[in-house]
């Protein structure tokens, strides 16, 4: 009852809440009986869900989780990666069109971005076998808030390197597993999922993460420093919602400019890009800008004589 569902979109495999009292976001994956594997319109819908999350001025959290448990067993999942059962040949393949019958809607987001297939072009492949999780990646890096990946349950393959992207993660001391399985089905993460990974728990131990396949408890993942947080499974939501009160009581600008900063280490000079982006964007608001903005529309020389040399 403390999220309220935003219903612009017909999301079939997450579902998107928001909670204006705490001033955040919740994106879950909503298919617990495969352990929250993602397809292609899985990742459509969480691009979608963070595109529109990244809009509203007044959230300064996504929560990214996994719902549960599964009614078929009863297990937890955070996310278990690309959804092995529909892998083609030449990748992963959408289903919305086979089961579309059966459901009220395609299943892809319906909202102001419709199909993401629909490219406008008759020629265009009808069925492009591609997930687009590294372009979701690269949106939780670059959306200008805190996104804490809450594990309720099992963070493998794909959704192992998901949480790994997030800002935080915060974990369930009972449910919570982590582990990598890339390499079993012949997939490498080899961006953010490994290198990043080994920023975070070093080399040596980013490297047995994938060579070595073992499962990680919340306490383990947290000793290594891949976990911010574990709490117990009851609490976490409370512990989540927690944390997102707090981010959001803090300036946004700094929050922003904090998070641009911690990517910049390792994002090279697209990550310089962002940041200066936003410094751009604060050195608008200041007079000498202004100035030079009248200057030029006025036809007239910029007059910055007032402008201190700031030290
Ligand atoms: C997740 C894990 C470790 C859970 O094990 P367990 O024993 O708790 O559950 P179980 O029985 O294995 O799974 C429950 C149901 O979920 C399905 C299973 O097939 C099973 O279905 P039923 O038998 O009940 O019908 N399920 C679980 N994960 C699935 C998946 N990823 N795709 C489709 N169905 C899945 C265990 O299930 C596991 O190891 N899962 C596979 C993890 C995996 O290998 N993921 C892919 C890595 S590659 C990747 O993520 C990727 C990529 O290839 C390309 C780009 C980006 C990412």
């Amino acid at each position: 009852d403390r999220w309220e569902a935003v219903d612009r979109f017909d999301f079939s495999d997450i579902t998107y809440h928001r909670s204006t009292e705490t001033g955040a976001v919740r994106v879950a994956f909503d298919r617990p009986e495969k352990r929250n594997a993602f397809r292609p319109e899985t990742v459509d819908e969480l691009s979608t869900a963070l595109d529109h999350a990244k809009r509203l001025t007044d959230v300064g959290c996504v929560i990214v989780t996994g719902n549960g448990p599964s009614e078929k067993d009863g297990g937890w999942a955070f996310c278990s990666g690309g959804d092995q059962s529909i892998r083609g040949e030449s990748g992963y393949e959408y289903q919305a069109d086979e089961d579309s019958e059966s459901r009220s809607d395609s299943g892809r987001p319906s909202g102001e971005r419709g199909d993401p297939r629909d490219v406008g072009d008759e020629d265009a492949p009808e069925n492009v076998g591609r997930l687009h999780i590294l372009e979701v990646q690269r949106q939780i890096r670059h959306i200008p808030k805190p996104v804490v990946a809450v594990v309720p349950g099992w963070a493998v393959g794909g959704g192992h390197s998901l949480h790994v992207v997030c800002d935080l993660t915060l974990a369930s001391e009972e449910h919570a597993k982590f582990l990598q399985t890339d390499p079993d089905v012949g997939s490498f993460d080899g961006g953010f999922g490994s290198a990043y990974l080994a920023r975070q728990i070093g080399q040596k131990k980013a490297r047995e993460v994938f060579f070595l396949g073992k499962t990680y408890s919340a306490e383990e993942a947290a000793d290594m420093g891949m976990v911010n947080d574990v709490v117990p499974h009851d609490d976490l939501e409370d512990e989540a919602i927690d944390w997102a009160r707090r981010m959001n009581e803090k300036s946004p600008t700094a929050m922003r400019m904090l998070k641009y900063a911690f990517n910049l280490d390792s994002d090279g000079m697209v990550g310089q890009q962002v940041f200066a982006g936003e410094a751009t964007r604060l050195a608008y608001m200041t007079d000498e800008a202004q100035e030079g903005r009248d200057a030029f529309n006025e036809g007239r020389e910029p007059d910055f004589d007032d402008v201190p040399w700031h030290y």
